[in-house]
């Protein structure tokens, strides 16, 4: 065995990062977790103070103004403020979902014209796949982009776009080919001040109700040529290459969000007395927090697995980012749910975080692919 073998942990650097961002999550952003969930309000305590920490886009490369991070530190930046409140967990989620198509495909000149903003905080990103018609089966959109000249034109409708309206920047992915259907589709970056963009009216959702949804509008949206992320009909599978990246991350946030659940019920059963004892006590209690907590480090070793893989840009990510993300997301909805059990009647209410973040934690097994269309990746990378 080699003396120098590193072994199996995180780094030095990984294990700072995940205390500095859980002092900050815990002093500025828990505190107003509750009341942002209460009023559907976007959480500008969260933004300011992960910008000015340089943790709203840690991803974002040097080069560009960024911090340089790895994806396993964006992951880290994820669990923990997604461990008090989910919503403020998009603000670095989102820009990392919409920042990536570009790091991943776009000319250095188009990078130079939309990484800096983000990286300061002056401006975040969002990312546009969905349609109403085409969600699960994202290569039968129908928004169009065609070329006039110098520009493009865009022409259709995205829903279920994460921080529409509070970001400046969005990624779009719209057909260039109706005749080369998945190959026939190109990748585009849109500013909020393009003519012909708007944005609709925001969802009424179960949770997240920090992080507005809303549909966006392109109606005759007319864009500079270079907007294109790379080249025309690489689009499709630039946005697929983008969510093998971006996945673990979301099973990051899912194992923030059942370690915050599993925190709240170890805490409230070592409190809670009922028959003349701690209900901790209970071993039916114990082994319910047990199979809690060996779920979730399960879950997060698989998470960091998938980030390291993607960050060395390793081939063939499909199985290991779907089962990362598939994995965390069903056990922060089996956690979550546990937990609020664990907590009982005072579970049920909105005077504990538990419920929130039960509701909170159904959305990570639906967006970034559904739960189901994880197995579809999985399946095919094992049988192809
Ligand atoms: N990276 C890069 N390219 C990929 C890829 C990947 N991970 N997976 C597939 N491709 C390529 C394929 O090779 C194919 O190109 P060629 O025809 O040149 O070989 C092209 O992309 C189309 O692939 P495929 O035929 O497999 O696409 P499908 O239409 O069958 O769709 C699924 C595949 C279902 C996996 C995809 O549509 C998907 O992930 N859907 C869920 C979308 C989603 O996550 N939505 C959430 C919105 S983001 S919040």
């Amino acid at each position: 065995m080699n003396s120098d073998f590193d072994s199996y942990r995180l780094s030095d650097e990984h294990e700072a990062l995940r205390e500095a961002v859980r002092d900050l999550a815990e002093k500025e952003i828990a505190p107003h977790a509750a009341e942002v969930d209460e009023q559907g309000r976007f959480p500008s305590e969260a933004r300011d103070a992960l910008v000015k920490a340089g943790f709203h886009a840690i991803i974002v490369p040097e080069e560009y103004g960024g911090e340089g991070a790895d994806e396993l530190a964006g992951c880290i930046v994820m669990e923990e403020v997604a461990r008090v409140c989910a919503s403020s967990s998009l603000i670095p989620g989102v820009n990392g979902l919409g920042l990536t198509p570009i790091l991943l495909s776009a000319s250095d000149e188009l990078k130079k014209q939309v990484l800096p903003s983000i990286a300061s905080g002056e401006s975040m990103i969002s990312y546009a796949l969905s349609e109403r018609e085409a969600g699960s089966d994202a290569a039968a959109m129908k928004t169009r982009a065609r070329r006039d000249g110098d520009e493009w034109v865009l022409d259709g409708t995205k829903c279920w776009i994460s921080n529409a309206g509070e970001s400046d920047w969005y990624t779009v992915m719209a057909v260039t080919d109706p005749e080369k259907k998945a190959n026939g589709i190109s990748a585009f970056v849109v500013h909020s001040g393009d003519p012909g963009f708007e944005v609709g009216p925001k969802e009424r959702k179960l949770g997240i109700h920090g992080s507005p949804t809303r549909e966006i509008y392109f109606q005759g949206c007319r864009i500079p040529s270079d907007r294109i992320i790379g080249k025309e009909g690489t689009g499709f599978k630039t946005a697929l290459a983008t969510l093998d990246h971006t996945r673990p991350t979301i099973g990051a946030q899912a194992v923030g969000i059942a370690q915050g659940a599993l925190d709240t019920a170890i805490a409230y059963v070592k409190e809670r007395s009922q028959f003349g004892k701690k209900i901790a006590e209970f071993q039916g209690l114990q082994f319910m927090l047990a199979d809690m907590a060996m779920k979730v480090e399960a879950a997060r070793q698989l998470v960091y697995v998938a980030a390291s893989r993607a960050e060395r840009g390793e081939k063939n990510l499909g199985f290991i980012s779907s089962a990362a993300k598939c994995l965390a997301s069903d056990t922060a909805m089996s956690v979550t749910t546990d937990a609020v059990q664990l907590l009982g009647g005072a579970g049920y209410t909105r005077d504990f975080p538990v419920e929130r973040m039960m509701r909170d934690a159904k959305i990570t097994q639906i967006y970034e692919g559904t739960n189901q269309v994880q197995r579809m990746v999985m399946a095919r990378s094992l049988l192809k």
